[in-house]
This record gives structure tokens, sequence and C-alpha cells, in this order.
């Protein structure tokens, strides 16, 4: 069976990471506190509710529903403004190279991310067209690190999940790609990511050949 590759977006793809981390320090700094970067590193690839009830947890606030919905509107809407503003070359290093040669040998290609953003996002690299199916918070109930949003991606590209490799840089979803049963690729810093099978500092680093040896080691 060939292999499917599935693309974590915000750190993976593209850098949004930074932005998501700028609207959530200015949220947090609007309620009187902050949060750490080695806080921030939990953020990632959670979603937006579960990211604000983390951040609220950090400073020791309590919101009711309406108010957290409120705060969360808000953080979206900054993220928004600065994200509407992002070119290809936000685009990170070796993606652009990494998904032309997966698309010209064949390989079915899905987007796996916690964010409602994922849209814009896409249009505004012009990485929209690379992928066959896309997943995305708007299409998935429960967040990373439950494997929801990769076994969607999977039966979309008609993959089973052995045939499945995941590119991820956030715990949570290296953790969702492993409850899924497929292997997996961490991107960035490896003290955060354990677990990974291979451990990237970008997509740089990565040829077609590997991904498909880390499903068959050995086949040459
Ligand atoms: C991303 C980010 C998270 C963010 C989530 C929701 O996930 O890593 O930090 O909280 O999306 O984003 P939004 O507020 O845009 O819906 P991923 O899975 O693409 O890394
Ligand atoms: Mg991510």
């Amino acid at each position: 069976q060939p292999i499917a590759c599935i693309f974590d977006l915000d750190g993976v793809l593209v850098d949004t990471a930074v932005y998501h981390y700028q609207a959530w320090k200015q949220l947090a700094n609007s309620l009187g506190f902050d949060f750490t970067e080695l806080q921030n590193e939990q953020l990632k690839g959670v979603n937006r509710m579960r990211s604000l009830d983390m951040i609220l947890q950090w400073g020791g606030v309590e919101k009711s529903k309406e108010e957290k919905e409120l705060l969360a509107a808000k953080k979206n809407e900054w993220y928004v403004a600065m994200i509407s503003k992002m070119t290809v070359k936000e685009v990170l290093p070796g993606t652009l190279e990494l998904l032309k040669a997966l698309k010209i040998q064949g390989v079915k290609m899905a987007l796996g991310s916690a964010s409602k953003n994922s849209s814009l996002i896409l249009e505004r690299t012009e990485l929209a067209g690379f992928f066959d199916a896309i997943v995305d918070g708007n299409s998935v109930t429960s967040s990373k690190p439950d494997p929801e949003v990769f076994l969607k991606a999977a039966e979309l590209l008609v993959a089973a999940k052995e045939d499945c490799v995941v590119f991820e840089d956030a715990a949570a979803g290296v953790e969702a790609a492993i409850a899924a049963g497929m292997k997996v690729v961490g991107i960035g810093n490896s003290t955060h990511l354990p677990g990974a099978d291979v451990l990237i500092k970008d997509l740089s680093e990565i040829t077609v050949r590997e991904i498909e040896e880390l499903k068959n080691p050995g086949t040459e």
C-alpha cells in the first residue's frame, strides 16, 4: 500500500504559531497576567476554547461561559488581523519542495489541523491546491490529543492508519497521531516532542524516500 501524508498546519507548514502566541499573550496581559514560552508549548495543537481554559487557569482567573466566548472571540479577532496579512514568504523552509515532491510521486495528502482559520491561511499562503482532503477545527469535535482529526483525514484519503505518516510540531498532536496508530514526524525542538518516530527541524530535513522508509524500515 502507498503511504499517505497528513500535515498539521500551524508550526509545520506555516509560521502561525508565533501569531497565536502573540494574540493569547495580549489577551492574558489585558486580564492582568502573563504566561511563559514553555507554557505556550502546551497550547500548540490545542483548540481555541481549551487553550483559553488553560490560560485562565494559569492566571488564576475564573470567567463565565459567556465571558469566555467573548474573550475567545477577541483573541481570534486579533489573530485573524495578523494572519490576513500573511504571504507565501511565511511558508516554512522545505515545505513547498516536499509538497511538490510528494505530489509528483502521487502521494495522497491531507491537512489535519485544530484551527478554524485553516482555509484563510491556506489561501493566503497558496498551499490549498496540494491537499486531497482538509480536516480542521470546523470538522472535528474532539481536540488533539484525541486522534479524531487524523482518523477523519485517513478516512477521507481512503488510507489505512498503518499507511499514514503525520507531521506535527505539538506535543498534543504527536500524542494524537500515536493514538491514531500512525507514524509521526516531529517538527521542531526535540525536548517537547517525546514519542515521535523521527525529529527534524523543518520539512527541508526529510525526503519522500525517508518518509516511505518510516513505514517500511529497511526496505530498499
Ligand atoms: C492550531 C494551533 C493552536 C490553536 C488551534 C486553534 O492547531 O496549533 O495553537 O489554538 O489551531 O486555532 P484557531 O483559533 O485558529 O481555531 P494546528 O493543529 O494547526 O497546529
Ligand atoms: Mg501545530
